[in-house]
């Protein structure tokens, strides 16, 4: 039975330490399901389908990932999905508490659940998307952060906004 694990998160959009932890999740899982969270209510810079895109030409072609997406519980797409594992990243202490929140609360839906933890590689424990979308809003080069097709759509969304 090949081992996977779903790598959920919002990837708004995907950084390089996102993909440091899909290549190190390959390195303990057969195979990730990289499920991007479609809530309309966090208003989004990219449209869930835009974010499935550029995970995908980021990643490439690997048969070990496959992206998709999903709304409404992670517990109810994992039981739908039939993996019961999850993959997250661990930055520094202050994602544990969320984490640890996270994590509890999904076992408590689900006692089948469970998630594995990947502290991050020491050249992306500071960046997150959330920095990554300010710093490119307002100019700044984000180019050593993100992956070039996440770039050039950085790019043309703030052109766009005349930003
Ligand atoms: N290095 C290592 N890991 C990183 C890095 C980095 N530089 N950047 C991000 N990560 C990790 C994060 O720690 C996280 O584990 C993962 O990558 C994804 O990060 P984000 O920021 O893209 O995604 P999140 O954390 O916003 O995703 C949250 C979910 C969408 C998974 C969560 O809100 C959810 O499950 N929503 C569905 C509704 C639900 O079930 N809610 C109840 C939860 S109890």
């Amino acid at each position: 039975m090949p081992r996977l694990a779903i790598y959920p998160g919002s990837f708004d959009p995907l950084t390089h330490g996102h993909l440091s932890l899909i290549h190190r999740g390959l390195k303990i899982f057969d195979g990730l399901v990289v499920a991007v969270a479609n809530n309309p209510d966090k208003h989004p810079l990219f449209t869930f389908q835009e974010r499935m895109e550029l995970i995908r030409a980021a990643v490439g072609a690997d048969a070990r990932v496959e992206v998709d997406s999903f709304d409404g519980l992670l517990v109810d797409y994992a039981k739908k999905r039939g993996v019961h594992t999850v993959l997250r990243g661990l930055r520094a202490v202050s994602d544990f508490e969320y984490e640890f929140q996270l994590a509890n609360m999904n076992r408590k839906l689900d006692p089948e659940f469970d998630s594995v933890f990947v502290m991050t590689g020491e050249d992306y424990f500071y960046v997150s998307a959330r920095l990554v979308r300010e710093v490119a809003r307002f100019g700044g080069d984000v180019s050593a952060l993100v992956p070039p097709n996440v770039l050039a759509a950085l790019d043309r969304k703030f052109k766009k906004a005349g930003g």
